[in-house]
């Protein structure tokens, strides 16, 4: 028996023609590609908003307003991270079989090929891991050991990066691609078999499908549609819950009649009982919790404004402040309020939500409440405020 040789397993391996489906080419493939490309860099640029409200560049303040913008830039976030996995997948299945390309005859042609093979596996393998991580984090679940947050960022640029690579050098096929007909009326074509504009109305299709089974957890008046939102609204008082008070330890502490909450700044303390603050002048503001996994719901929030409590140490009413909690396991026990941003009224210790008592899972005996912020930092069971000198 006589052992295939190279040239024998190369007559084996497809050729692109060997694809017959008309749908696919440049003509479908250009279009998705715009359409991927929009999601794509909404994704990219909100996505680096919400990088900043972890560390923020020295050009940028965070502000209090406007109230909604987090929730905004968040729910585009995820919105386009969804609407991109279907096309996507359409783009890949549209130049599939260019995979089996041979590279043109002699060394020139064969790093040629080579350079835009590597080009189109550092976008491949960027945009998969972009798509995969946040959708496992969007489901809450993370299986890995690095910090989602910083690969994510890290392997952004990468995507970034290569996309814009890669639009550089198909920027002529893409002109020609858009400037003619989808359809070429000259093709003599099986009737039976879909046409370009069809896979591409399917795609367009499944894309906003995605969107509108997920988006309910940001809108309200698609909480009813979207049967894969994660966390659709239920939890104690209308709201959801994303860690409970079991889950960060703290079911007794939390319920114990001694706490106190104590507010520093230098050398001063003030030590306050939940009555004493409930005592002070009350706030009530609808303001929206916005977690950063992609769903947000306004609230209706009672307590007492940050500068008010800062006032009792002698603080300036816009002095940066940590806010420090009960929670002992797991992160996000602790946050920083920027001077912007406890400078609002709006801003408050939270002692009731809509219209209750604050529940437990929601961070009794309180929570910090603040406008136009990432959900994780809104701490809940405080029971200090650092204001930082
Ligand atoms: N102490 C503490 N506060 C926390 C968290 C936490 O894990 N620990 N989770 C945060 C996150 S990720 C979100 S989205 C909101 C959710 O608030 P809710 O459960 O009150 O709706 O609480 C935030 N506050
Ligand atoms: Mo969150």
């Amino acid at each position: 028996m006589r052992l295939p040789t190279v040239a024998d397993i190369e007559r084996r391996i497809p050729r692109p023609d060997d694809f017959e489906s008309r749908a696919r080419g440049t003509a479908l493939t250009a279009r998705v590609g715009t359409a991927l490309g929009i999601c794509f860099a909404v994704c990219f640029a909100t996505g680096m908003w919400s990088h900043f409200q972890y560390s923020t560049p020295g050009w940028l303040t965070l502000s209090p307003n406007p109230t909604q913008l987090y929730r905004w830039t968040q729910g585009l976030h995820i919105a386009s991270g969804t609407a991109a996995i279907p096309l996507l997948l359409v783009k890949l299945w549209s130049v599939f079989p260019r995979l089996f390309n041979r590279p043109a005859a002699g060394a020139r042609g064969l790093v040629v090929e080579v350079l835009e093979r590597a080009s189109i596996a550092a976008l491949m393998g960027s945009t998969f891991f972009m798509l995969a991580s946040g959708t496992l984090n969007i489901i809450g679940w993370y299986p890995w050991e690095f910090s989602f947050r910083r690969t994510h960022e890290a392997v952004a640029w990468v995507a970034i990066g290569s996309l814009v690579v890669h639009i550089g050098v198909k920027l002529p096929v893409i002109r020609t691609a858009l400037g003619s007909p989808i359809e070429h009326p000259d093709e003599h074509l099986d009737p039976s078999a879909p046409t370009r504009r069809t896979v591409l109305r399917g795609a367009f299709a499944a894309s906003g499908l995605a969107v509108l089974l997920t988006a309910g957890q940001s809108v309200p008046w698609l909480r009813k549609v979207s049967a894969f939102s994660v966390r659709p609204g239920d939890g104690p008082q209308d709201l959801p819950v994303n860690r409970t008070a079991a889950g960060a330890g703290t079911s007794e502490t939390a319920l114990d009649p001694a706490w106190r909450l104590e507010v520093t700044a230098g050398d001063r303390t003030v030590s306050l009982s939940r009555d004493e603050l409930l005592a002070m002048p009350q706030s009530t503001h609808r303001l929206p919790i916005a977690c950063v996994e992609g769903w947000s719901r306004s609230a209706t929030w009672t307590g007492v404004p940050l500068r008010d409590l800062l006032a009792l140490v002698g603080a300036e009413p816009d002095a940066d402040v940590v806010v420090r909690s009960l929670q002992t396991k797991g992160a996000f026990g602790s946050s920083r309020v920027v001077g912007n941003v406890v400078e609002d009224g709006r801003t408050m210790l939270a002692l009731s939500l809509n219209g209750e008592k604050l529940d437990i899972d929601h961070g009794y005996p309180a929570r910090l409440i603040a406008p136009n912020r990432p959900g994780v930092f809104q701490t809940k069971w405080v029971n200090r405020l650092e204001v930082d000198a």
